[in-house]
């Protein structure tokens, strides 16, 4: 700053695109850089071109409100969603960028029975599978977060509440740009303004590259990993994906001063809050209930989830909000992602995060790159495959979710 803010040195370049790579990466949010990243680092693949269609991190990466945990409730997920948590711990020492992870707790309120019986149940689920998570009274809640009204007159008291104290937040812009910027050191091609138009395929079926805004460019190897617009790709080669995509908004408040020490999710009055480290209370909702890809959402959604801020937080009542803003998510039948090899040779897709995609960027990624550089599934993604929608082997994972949609 002191030198005007001229001469830093670039974090990543921006070279023109060869005419052919190894692999292409179709998507430069946080997973797609860091499947990218991993590609280079674990499997000695660096000839691969990330091409993005608008800026890198522009995508769900940069809009979503940080929320990182892995109290999801079956097996298969524990191992997935805790992998990424695992790796989140030294991530900025792995990729030498301060991703802020804050590891400051993660408690989703119980209002009724209902609520207390599916907490409690993943509570011991969780357990079983050495995942941290315990069941608080409303004056432990309370003592855990003191902003927190736990009277029993309000429209839906707090009658308890599941603490996973080794969930927390990061900072999303860091992670996109720290995975960038480690695995263009590596030779990884990052391509933004590059939107991929086609999807080309040889006389065998199996892929051949990809036709772009700036012209095409041949791969033996595709990986899609573009969120909210999954379908639209994947369509492109034929593949009709069993998803919904859905707009979902979030808020912020003007900062103040720390006054929110840990992140409270409710989903029966649809609503969640952190504070972030320059002071704003980040607020999310429910997704929109109807279908689109316009990144924006419904005012009747945010003013439903601020009526539930100010019943569960009377202090923040006189907070001014700041700015809102929406991405496009694209949800499962089960509420589980896809992190598969597909029905055409050399096209694997990363997708179906629905509104959780963020606290699994590492281990997506780490798992998603294996996937592509050993055409095989790593044995923590084997599960999530495209083909348990016909199989019939789903995940359901809707009560996890935490964010109602
Ligand atoms: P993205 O970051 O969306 O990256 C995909 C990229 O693909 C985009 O940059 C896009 O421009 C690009 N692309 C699309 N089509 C093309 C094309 N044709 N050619 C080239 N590029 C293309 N998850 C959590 O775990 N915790 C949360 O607290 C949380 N909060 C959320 C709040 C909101 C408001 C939203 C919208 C989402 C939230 N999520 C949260 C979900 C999370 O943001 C996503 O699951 C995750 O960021 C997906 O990352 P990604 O890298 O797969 O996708
Ligand atoms: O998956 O934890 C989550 C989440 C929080 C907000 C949006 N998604």
């Amino acid at each position: 700053a002191l030198r005007g803010h001229k001469g830093w040195p670039a974090q990543w370049t921006s070279p023109e695109p060869r005419k052919g790579y190894d692999v292409i990466i179709v998507g430069a949010g946080g997973h797609g850089l860091g499947t990218a990243y991993y590609l280079a680092k674990e499997h000695g693949i660096t000839n691969i071109a990330v091409l993005e269609k608008g800026w890198l991190g522009g995508g769900n990466t940069g809009r979503n409100t940080t929320i990182i945990r892995s109290n999801y409730l079956y097996d298969e997920s524990a191992g997935l969603y805790d992998h990424a948590l695992k790796l989140w711990d030294g991530l900025s020492q792995d990729l030498n960028y301060n991703v802020m992870y804050s590891a400051r707790g993660v408690m989703m309120l119980a209002h009724n029975v209902h609520d207390t019986q599916v907490f409690k149940r993943h509570i011991h689920a969780n357990r079983l599978n050495g995942i941290d998570n315990e069941w608080l009274t409303p004056e432990e809640a309370k003592a855990f977060c003191p902003p927190l009204n736990i009277h029993q007159s309000a429209r839906y008291p707090v009658v308890g509440a599941a603490l996973q104290r080794r969930g927390g937040t990061a900072r999303h812009d860091a992670v996109a740009w720290g995975y960038a910027r480690a695995a263009a050191a590596m030779g990884v091609h990052i391509i933004q303004n590059c939107e991929v138009t086609g999807i080309r395929r040889g006389a065998d079926g199996a892929v051949t590259g990809v036709d772009t805004s700036r012209g095409v460019i041949s791969a033996k190897k595709v990986g899609v990993v573009a969120a909210g617009h999954t379908s639209v790709l994947m369509e492109m080669a034929g593949i009709r994906m069993p998803l919904e995509s859905y707009p979902l908004q979030a808020l912020v408040s003007e900062p103040v001063k720390p006054i929110f020490p840990c992140v409270v999710m409710s989903n029966t009055v649809h609503a969640y809050i952190s504070q972030s480290d320059k002071g704003e209370l980040v607020i999310g909702a429910g997704t929109d209930q109807y279908t689109s890809y316009s990144q924006t959402g419904g005012l009747h959604i945010l003013s439903h989830t601020l009526d539930a801020i100010c019943e569960m937080f009377p202090i923040f009542t006189r907070m001014k909000m700041l700015r809102t803003w929406g991405g496009i998510v694209d949800v499962t039948p089960d509420r589980s992602p896809i992190l598969s090899k597909t029905p055409v040779k050399g096209l694997y897709v990363n997708c179906g995060w629905g509104t959780g995609g963020f606290k699994a960027t590492p281990g997506s990624a780490h798992v998603f790159a294996h996937t592509i550089a050993r055409d095989e599934p790593h044995k923590i993604n084997a599960a999530f495959t495209l083909d348990r929608f016909k199989t019939g082997r789903l995940i359901d994972e809707a009560a996890a979710a935490a964010v109602a949609h």
